[in-house]
């Protein structure tokens, strides 16, 4: 098979590098070694950017996201059991969407479908294996089986949008990691109950964060600071309440309501640079992770592939490498901004063991600056609406 761009991977950064690329004009195919049942139902991020709700608007894809995403124009942060509201959008002018990922999946994957096959080959297929990459410094060939049959793609660019544990980011030589492993992770549980809240509370509590979220009015999305190697057999849904009413302390507000999904994400920060080699471009969590106290991971990659897609565009409307040539360079400067947010947010909410005293009390201060002083307020604000887009 030959395409223009061959794209590894369908999670968001993938389905929107395709869809922006149909948009284009430029012919694509993504290969995803999971279901289209399994990357529809992967529970993950919930909050999107203003930028990337606009990203998605201008790209088509967001009817549904504008008629049942919940805009939000505040935060909570808690801490010695009293909250203090963040006022985004006073402090910004902008606001966030609570809209699941999962969602923007299913948006993308409906949208390159409903596109149809261009040339010889269907825009996306699942359920692939065996994927390598070859060759990315002169003639770009992807390899693969699918439905017991090897096969070949030959293309211009391969977009390395494989995730964290993919393949295309260790086919880069003489990579620069920067990286730090928290000790600790987030136990995640969705309910059939109402948000305790309108709006998000991020809770800083002596056994540990804690983190109300939403999908719907219906749907309550609660994080739980945890070891990063919990049991969840230790914890049956009555210890999930009781934990999530002592660190919220919200009281009667809390609702409890039957518990259909549970899962421990482990927290990091990653980096790798550079995010290119020759014709293989990586974007998104195949370059760069981040905890997600700060709810950037998919506002980054969403960001990744502005970059990227305008790049292309250039490249083949008229032959200039300029854009792909910095492609690295411009999505770096927005991605450290990113890492140094989500680290920041993670050491002021978390409690690290060991910690003394001192630390504590450092940690408190901390929040209550950021909660009383509008410079400290508009500084966390901005970041978390998201920063300027750098193209
Ligand atoms: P993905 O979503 O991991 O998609 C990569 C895809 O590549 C496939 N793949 C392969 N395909 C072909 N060949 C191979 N060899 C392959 N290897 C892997 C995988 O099956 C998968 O389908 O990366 P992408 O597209 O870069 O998207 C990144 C986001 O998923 C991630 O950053 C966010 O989920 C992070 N995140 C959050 N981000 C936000 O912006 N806001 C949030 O509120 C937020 N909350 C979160 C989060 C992540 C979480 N977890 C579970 C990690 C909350 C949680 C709990
Ligand atoms: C979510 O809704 O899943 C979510 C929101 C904000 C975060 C992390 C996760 O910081």
């Amino acid at each position: 098979m030959r395409t223009q761009v061959g794209i590894i991977g369908a999670g968001p950064s993938g389905l929107l590098l395709s869809h922006l690329l149909h948009l284009a004009g430029i012919d694509s195919i993504v290969l995803e070694t999971r279901s289209r049942d399994y990357v529809e139902s992967r529970v993950r991020a919930g909050l999107l950017e203003q930028g990337s709700v606009e990203t998605l608007t201008e790209a088509g894809v967001a009817d549904r996201l504008h008629r049942e995403g919940l805009v939000h124009h505040g935060i909570e942060l808690r801490f010695d059991g009293v909250g203090h509201r963040i006022p985004l959008t006073d402090l910004t002018g902008k606001v966030v969407t609570i809209y699941g990922q999962q969602e923007v999946v299913k948006d993308l994957i409906a949208a390159r479908i409903a596109a149809g096959a261009r040339r010889d080959h269907a825009p996306i297929l699942f359920d692939v294996e065996d994927v390598a990459v070859h060759d990315v410094t002169g003639s770009p060939r992807i390899t693969f089986r699918h439905e017991g049959r090897e096969q070949v793609v030959e293309c211009d660019v391969i977009g390395g949008c494989d995730g964290f544990h993919g393949i295309c980011r260790p086919a880069i030589p003489d990579l620069a990691i920067y990286e730090r492993v928290y000790p600790f992770a987030w136990l995640g549980i969705l309910s059939h109950s109402r948000p305790v809240s309108e709006e998000l509370i991020y809770a800083r509590h002596a056994d540990g964060f804690a983190l109300a979220t939403m999908r719907s009015n219906t749907v309550s999305r609660l994080y739980l600071q945890c070891a990063p190697d919990e049991d969840l057999s230790l914890w049956p849904d009555a210890r999930i309440w009781e934990e999530l009413h002592r660190r919220l302390g919200c009281g009667d507000e809390l609702e409890e309501g039957k518990i259909f999904q549970k899962g421990v994400t482990p927290m990091r920060s990653f980096v790798c640079e550079t995010m290119r080699h020759g014709r293989l471009f990586l974007a998104g969590d195949a370059a760069h992770i981040v905890p997600p106290t700060g709810a950037k991971g998919m506002n980054l990659a969403i960001a990744d592939i502005r970059v990227l897609a305008r790049g292309l565009e250039r490249f083949y409307a008229r032959g200039e490498t300029d854009l792909l040539d910095r492609y690295a360079e411009i999505c770096l400067r927005r991605i450290w901004k990113g890492q140094r947010f989500s680290w920041w947010m993670t050491s002021m909410l978390h409690r690290f063991d060991g910690d003394d005293p001192f630390e504590h009390r450092v940690q408190v201060a901390e929040l209550d600056y950021v909660s009383t002083s509008r410079a400290a307020m508009t500084t966390l604000a901005e970041n978390y609406v998201g920063l300027p887009f750098e193209v």
